[in-house]
């Protein structure tokens, strides 16, 4: 089993510290995104998509989707636990992470495609749609404020992939200028918390 990955992308770094937090040692294949090698074959013959992270499984077939990543690792490996333990806590983890992806890490995406200069050769760019999104990710993560006031992490008391989930998109909006606002203090104390934990720099 080997990783088709990027160590600079927030998708493949969601599978980064997904296994880091089991300790799962999963030798990488670094794909150059700078230079699209994921955009070119043989590359697309793992993914048509073009896109990382991929797991290459050992009878040859080739995963691709962050989540589908992760729920197969959490199969292989499941402790500790960070999908949920029960089917009431695996559904609030799904519910909490569906919405860090669809809420907070597509707008992320957006904002970074349509505004960054990385962009520019790969789509036809929307700058206004940028813009938007950005506003919107930071409508969003001063939601994330107010309900991280009710607990330590996101999906509840313990951390899970929703927090992994939530701590790529924050990091990876810096690059276009997305922050956690000063006065939103639970959000900081989050970030802090799940920064500090050693799968997050994996
Ligand atoms: N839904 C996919 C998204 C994968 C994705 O967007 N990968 C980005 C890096 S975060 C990529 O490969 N970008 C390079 C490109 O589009 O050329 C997942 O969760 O794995």
């Amino acid at each position: 089993m080997q990783l088709h990955t990027s160590a600079i992308a927030p998708s493949p770094r969601r599978v980064h510290i997904f296994a880091a937090e089991k300790g799962i040692d999963l030798p990488r294949v670094e794909v150059d995104i700078n230079s699209m090698e994921n955009r070119k074959q043989p590359f697309m013959e793992l993914n048509p998509m073009g896109k990382v992270p991929v797991l290459e499984l050992d009878d040859g077939s080739f995963l691709s989707e962050s989540m589908a990543i992760c729920r197969y690792l959490e199969d292989l490996h499941p402790e500790p636990n960070l999908l949920g333990r029960d089917a009431r806590e695996a559904a609030f983890v799904e519910m909490w992470n569906r919405r860090m992806e669809h809420e907070i890490v597509l707008s992320v995406f957006a904002t970074f495609q349509n505004t960054h200069d990385y962009f520019k050769e790969r789509i036809e760019q929307v700058p206004e749609y940028g813009e938007v999104s950005k506003r919107n990710v930071l409508g969003r993560l001063a939601w994330m404020d107010g309900e991280l006031a009710q607990r330590p992490y996101v999906a509840g008391d313990r951390f899970t992939v929703a927090d992994i989930t939530l701590l790529a998109a924050v990091d990876f909006g810096r690059v276009t200028g997305i922050r956690i606002q000063d006065d939103q203090q639970n959000l900081a104390r989050w970030h802090e918390s799940v920064s500090s934990r050693p799968s997050a720099g994996a």
